[in-house]
């Protein structure tokens, strides 16, 4: 046997290891896939090819809003009402270590003692300033939380860039947060918010605004028109002590019936793989064409010949990819 066969047979029996005890719910096998994936070590596909024949079950809740506008206290106390055990992953940046630091707490503890306590297991992945990796790999651990048996899977980010709004088509259920006071007046919910809500929360009921920021909300549902039917409610919530969260619940509840009644969940979930398939395509094609020696130096070559004018990139671009694949 040579020694990368070796290799190879040693890692997929790790792999293997790996995947079996964060199935049966290790927490510290669960957490070292997910490092595994998001760091995209080369042991990566082999956990997610592993995991994806046990994914697929669980319901995804987006939650998106502001900065400060409450959605890991949201999030925190939804889990603690979802039936089967839960898992969050927290993209927002700007927390939860700071601010309301119930799941940086939570992180905290989980991590420093490898356990979960309550069947909630709590994620939060950096961003790394890296852009468009942030949905690929938010994708990918959420793949690797179903295979743990999560039967919920919140996906809290913050919603600004392409890269959140990649996340929230991820989610089964998105939640848009509001909250009274923070500039979320009408032009600002309409600029592309309506399209994505499946259900408003305006937290921070407690507030003065919350009844004006309620009316506007509901002035605008009728924009909901072309969601399929679906008229997004609106959820009046105070996060911190938990008032609305049962309305919440219900409205999760009935729009996730509403959604899987006569397969429009299967269409999103389809749509969604659509787009993922052809990223997963570009990224084997880009391994491929390094794989087969095209190098930086070849690219910086390449570079120095086209920006001096000797070489002609609509030439030489297609020229590349053919003898790489031995496309006729
Ligand atoms: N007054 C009030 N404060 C809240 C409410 N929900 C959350 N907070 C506080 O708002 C701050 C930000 O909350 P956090 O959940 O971290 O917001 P995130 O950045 O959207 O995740 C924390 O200090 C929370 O305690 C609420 O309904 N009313
Ligand atoms: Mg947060």
């Amino acid at each position: 046997m040579t020694t990368a066969n070796l290799v190879t047979d040693t890692r997929n029996e790790e792999v293997a290891q790996l995947v079996e005890r964060l199935r049966r719910g290790n927490v510290r096998a669960l957490a070292r896939a997910i490092s595994l994936v998001e760091n995209n070590s080369p042991l990566a596909p082999h956990i997610l090819s592993s995991c994806f024949p046990h994914a697929g079950n669980a319901v995804r809740i987006g939650v998106t809003g502001s900065p400060g506008a409450g959605k890991s206290t949201l999030v925190n106390r939804l889990a603690q009402s979802m039936d089967g055990s839960v898992g969050i992953l927290a993209v927002d940046p700007t927390s939860p270590f700071t601010g309301g630091a119930i799941l940086g707490d939570r992180i905290r503890m989980q991590e420093s003692l490898g356990l979960s306590d309550d069947g909630i297991y709590v994620r939060s992945m950096a961003t790394r300033g890296a852009l468009g990796g942030l949905a690929r790999s938010t994708a990918d651990v959420a793949i690797v939380l179903e295979a743990s048996g999560k039967r919920t899977i919140f996906i809290e980010t913050v919603g600004v860039g392409q890269d959140e709004v990649d996340i929230v088509r991820l989610a089964d259920v998105t939640i848009v947060v509001l909250v009274p006071g923070m500039g979320d007046d009408v032009q600002s919910i309409k600029a592309g918010i309506m399209e994505i809500a499946d259900i408003f929360v305006i937290n921070k009921s407690d507030r003065d605004g919350a009844d004006r920021l309620e009316k506007e909300v509901r002035a605008m549902q009728s924009y909901a028109a072309e969601h399929g039917g679906w008229i997004p409610p609106v959820v009046l919530t105070i996060a911190s002590n938990g008032a609305g969260i049962d309305e919440l619940v219900t409205a999760i509840v009935t729009f996730r019936e509403w959604l899987f009644a006569d397969g429009r969940g299967q269409a999103r979930r389809r749509a969604y793989w659509r787009e993922r398939v052809l990223e997963m395509m570009r990224g084997e094609l880009m391994r491929e064409v390094r794989e087969h020696g095209f190098t930086d130096a070849e690219l910086d070559e390449h570079a120095s010949r086209i920006a001096a004018g000797s070489e002609n990139p609509y030439d030489v671009v297609p020229e590349l990819v053919r003898r790489n694949f031995r496309v006729s």
